[in-house]
């Protein structure tokens, strides 16, 4: 698959802010400076759609980009920066938090992860309160251009064991390099095969006849 248009459509504080929820979304979640929007940038060949910043804990909205008029890539802010943890609450703000939990139309949460670092354990909070909220994730190592592949490899086994300790089934992983423009095939994938089985079952809905929508009435 491949993506000819991006457009940024809204940028949101909180769920009910969001636009409709009349197309699939996938979401970027990650910690700040982790290179969400320098993946979402490669995904969709645009240098500066989203805001690549140096700063970390920038971005406070949800930030919406509409692609091909037929899905959308959601930005969020990055946790661990922003928001102050509370001992009992995830590090996240309640925008975020409402958002992966509720919106109806998020079909799967990409979840950024370091590739150049051993698990560290704001991640393993994030990773453990989805998989808790049954909140479909992709697993992904960003930055693998800055290290060796074996390093990036015992990173990615050590967060696998860590994972494995409360997670039945492992989720897809998929390694990133927005430099080397790494992982944009794999990624487009994921999605492509997420909007077709969308497709298939509305097909397989069949519309309403006049005569079950009167009964209903
Ligand atoms: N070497 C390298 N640097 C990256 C990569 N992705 C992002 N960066 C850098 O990491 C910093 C944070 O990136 P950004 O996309 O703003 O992260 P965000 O806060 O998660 O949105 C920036 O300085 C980027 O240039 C990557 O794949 N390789
Ligand atoms: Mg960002």
């Amino acid at each position: 698959m491949n993506t000819s248009t991006a457009v940024f459509l809204r940028s949101a504080p909180d769920l009910e802010s969001c636009p409709d929820d009349d197309l699939l979304e996938f979401a970027f979640a990650g910690r700040s400076n982790v290179g969400k929007s320098s993946l979402l940038n490669m995904l969709v060949g645009k240098r500066d759609l989203a805001k690549v910043s140096a700063t970390p804990g920038h971005t406070k909205h949800l930030n919406f980009f509409n692609i091909d008029r037929r899905w959308r890539l959601v930005d969020l802010p990055g946790y661990g920066f922003a928001e102050v943890a509370r001992k009992d609450k995830a590090r996240f703000n309640q925008g975020v938090s409402d958002y992966l939990v509720n919106r109806t139309n998020l079909v799967c949460v990409f979840a950024l992860v370091d590739s150049t670092l051993p698990p560290q354990k704001i991640d393993l909070e994030f990773l453990e309160w989805l998989v808790d909220n049954e909140v479909p994730f992709v697993l992904v190592f960003t930055k693998t251009d800055k290290v060796s592949a074996t390093k990036v490899q015992t990173n990615i086994a050590a967060l696998k064991e860590r994972l494995s300790q409360w997670c039945e089934k492992l989720p897809e992983i998929i390694t990133c390099s927005s430099v080397e423009r790494r992982g944009r095939k794999e990624l487009l994938e994921v999605i492509e095969q997420a909007l077709k089985a969308d497709l298939a079952q509305a097909e397989d809905e069949p519309e309403p006849t006049s005569a079950e929508t009167t009964e209903r009435d």
